[in-house]
């Protein structure tokens, strides 16, 4: 295929993935973190990075914050040193994970203290969301139990209910909670919010304003994701998706590294249900880069989401349709297959060259020197937030 049409186009142009500042600081595994040369010293250097990506791709505006990973003095001037370099502050992401007090939970533990804490935490973040402009908090919760009979996990349920409806009202008018599931890690034997349809049951009970994140790399190997992003869809309850890949558990590897196929799946069933640009739909990255360079990971993950969404716009709709009617059931795959073979590269190339972008931004990044500039400058950069 050497050009795209010019319907398909206008949607590609319109796509935006939000980054996740995290992904730029160093991260690893329990056995080990390997720094990075380069790796960025606060908030500011990660936005800078982020940046880049962004530069090079017109694919990634805005820039997603962790708390407390990326606390700053002032707010008004990390979203001002944002713009400044095109960019802005996006989904803000509460952490209840690394705190002594969160051993046996956060929003559902035993103790109304420690509740507390962790509801005064969303509080803080909602405050922060105001200062930076944000729409979305997103909150990710590692609670659950290592034993059966460790924790009544009913009573579990109905206090996390109560916790998130205290979050809720807190919310401003245009702000949206998303809450994302995973189904096992760090507890091992039962998770709060393990799958899609606990997500949807506890935020289905706070109002419109609350939705599901559904994070590529949360569920158990064979599980059909593009079933559960359908099934949101219909619902109108998909709020965003942490894009990853997988090939075991919570890899968190570059978008569309693991299973290239599952991301066109997930695309073909996202632009099914008018998921597609549409605002109630965040795309975001959630990633780590344990051994590879940080920022062409990111633009790597972005040109994946990309190129699998230009191949998922040229399925046949009409063919397919016709194949799905007739019962033609070797046609209806091979329409679908006919469009994942396709291979949009070329043509993506010469579309991002006529928009004054560079035709492989892998190689503009590479060449501009930018990383071995902050590998020269940037000296003990630090970690996502894990560990020490
Ligand atoms: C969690 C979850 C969250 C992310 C953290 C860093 O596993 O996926 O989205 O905020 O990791
Ligand atoms: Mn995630």
């Amino acid at each position: 295929m050497s050009t795209l049409p010019a319907a398909i186009l206008s949607e590609l142009e319109l796509q935006s993935i939000e980054l996740p500042s995290w992904a730029f600081g160093n991260s690893g595994t329990r056995f080990k973190v390997f720094a990075t040369p380069g790796t960025p010293r606060d908030p500011y250097e990660k936005i800078a990075d982020a940046a880049q990506v962004h530069k090079y791709t017109a694919l990634a505006p805005t820039v997603a914050l962790h708390i407390p990973w990326d606390k700053v003095d002032s707010y008004d001037d990390l979203r001002t040193h944002a713009d400044d370099l095109g960019v802005s502050l996006g989904t803000i992401n509460s952490n209840t994970f690394q705190d002594d007090d969160y051993k046996f939970g956060a929003l559902t533990h035993e103790d109304p203290a420690v509740r507390r804490k962790a509801i005064d935490h969303h509080f803080e973040c909602i405050d922060i969301m105001h200062a930076t402009g944000s729409r979305d908090l997103k909150i990710w919760l590692a609670e659950g139990s290592n034993y059966p009979g460790q924790n009544d996990i009913r009573a579990r349920q109905d206090r996390l209910q109560d916790s998130l409806q205290q979050i809720y009202a807190r919310l401003g008018d245009e702000q949206r909670l998303v809450l994302e599931y995973k189904f096992f890690e760090p507890a091992f034997y039962h998770t709060d919010v393990p799958d899609w349809g606990t997500s949807y049951a506890q935020v289905a009970a706070l109002g419109d304003r609350a939705m599901v994140c559904l994070d590529t790399g949360h569920h158990a190997p064979g599980t059909n994701i593009e079933f559960i992003v359908m099934q949101l869809l219909r619902l109108g309850k998909l709020g965003s998706f942490d894009f990853n890949s997988r090939f075991y558990a919570d890899d968190d590897l570059i978008v569309g590294a693991a299973d290239p196929f599952q991301l066109f799946r997930i695309l073909v069933d996202v632009i099914r249900g008018g998921g597609l640009n549409n605002p109630d739909v965040a795309f975001m990255l959630d990633k780590c880069h344990n051994i590879e360079d940080k920022t062409p990971g990111q633009i790597r993950s972005v040109l994946n989401v990309q190129e699998m969404t230009a191949r998922a716009l040229i399925v046949d709709q009409d063919a397919l349709r016709a194949a799905q009617v007739s019962g033609d059931v070797l046609a209806a795959n091979a329409v679908l297959m006919d469009a994942f073979y396709t291979d949009v590269r070329p043509a993506l190339a010469e579309w991002r060259e006529s928009r004054g972008l560079p035709a492989d931004p892998m190689a503009a990044y590479a060449a501009s020197g930018y990383q071995e500039k902050i590998e020269a400058d940037r000296v003990g950069g630090v970690q996502a937030g894990w560990g020490a």
